[in-house]
């Protein structure tokens, strides 16, 4: 597939939804293709997909442009796609091995803390019809720990690392303004924050890949509690059935 000479020449991802790799790829100017994996179809399990992702989950891309080449995991991703397609250091520097370092230890606070947290809030918040209390406090107050340590750390500051947009804002923006989901209603108490989500928001490239391959659903949610309703109740019937519950 994709095997076209004037394809080849270009770098041409295949890539497979969630946010972060639509970003990257956008904010680096890479062309690439999408393909809408349904979750609630279950698609993530289908024999093909797991040849590229044994994980059976989103994100992952296949690099046309190097034999077909799979990466899965989402932080790996970002990383293939900056070591490989960003000659510029737009993302993620190369030759100062400090600056680097700050870069990567952000970018690890995401995957191993920001990432999990959230997403297991969401079950907690959003997806388990019975709401557990201990469960849901448990999560919003490391959530609020975490915000803490991003709010100290942006002050007086635009951007986490070296005063310009890296790797390191690209993969935490995407879980963080999707706080309210998460069971954070409300970030007045951390201003830097909030000032760092508006900033990026206005990056016309962030917010491309962030309508990739589906209009992003967090901005009608919020603005629309009917819309969340309406999706939490699918959701609870989907985990239902999915979990045996
Ligand atoms: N650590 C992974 C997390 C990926 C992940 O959890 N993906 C979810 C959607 S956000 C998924 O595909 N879930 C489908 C399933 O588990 O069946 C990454 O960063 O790529
Ligand atoms: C966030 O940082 C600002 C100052 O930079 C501070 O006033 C505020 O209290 C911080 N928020 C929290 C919750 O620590």
């Amino acid at each position: 597939m994709y095997k076209s000479r004037v394809i080849k020449k270009k770098k041409f991802f295949f890539f497979f939804f969630g946010v972060k790799p639509g970003i990257i790829l956008e904010e680096l100017g890479i062309p690439y293709k999408v393909k809408n994996i349904e979750l609630r179809k279950n698609q993530q399990y289908e024999p093909w997909f797991l040849k590229i992702n044994p994980n059976g989950k989103i994100p992952a891309i296949v690099d046309h442009s190097k034999d077909d080449f799979p990466v899965f995991e989402s932080t790996a991703i970002a990383i293939y796609l900056c070591e490989n397609y960003d000659p510029e250091e737009k993302l993620l520097p190369k030759n100062d091995p400090k600056l680097r370092s700050q870069v990567i230890q952000w970018v690890m606070f995401e995957a191993s803390g920001i990432g999990p947290t959230q997403g297991q809030s969401n079950f907690y918040c959003r997806f388990n019809p019975e709401k557990v209390p201990f469960a849901i406090n448990k999560c919003a107050n490391e959530i609020k720990r975490i915000y803490g340590v991003l709010n100290k750390s942006l002050e007086g500051k635009e951007y986490l690392v070296g005063n310009k947009f890296t790797l390191a804002d690209a993969m935490s923006y995407p879980m963080v303004r999707g706080h309210f989901f998460s069971g954070v209603e409300s970030i007045d108490e951390f201003p830097n924050l909030k000032a760092w989500i508006e900033r990026i928001d206005a990056r016309p490239a962030t917010q491309k890949g962030l309508n990739v391959p589906v209009p992003d659903k967090m901005k009608e949610f919020q603005e629309n509690p009917e819309k969340l309703e309406e999706f939490e109740k699918l959701m609870h019937i989907y985990f239902k059935d999915r979990f045996k519950i």
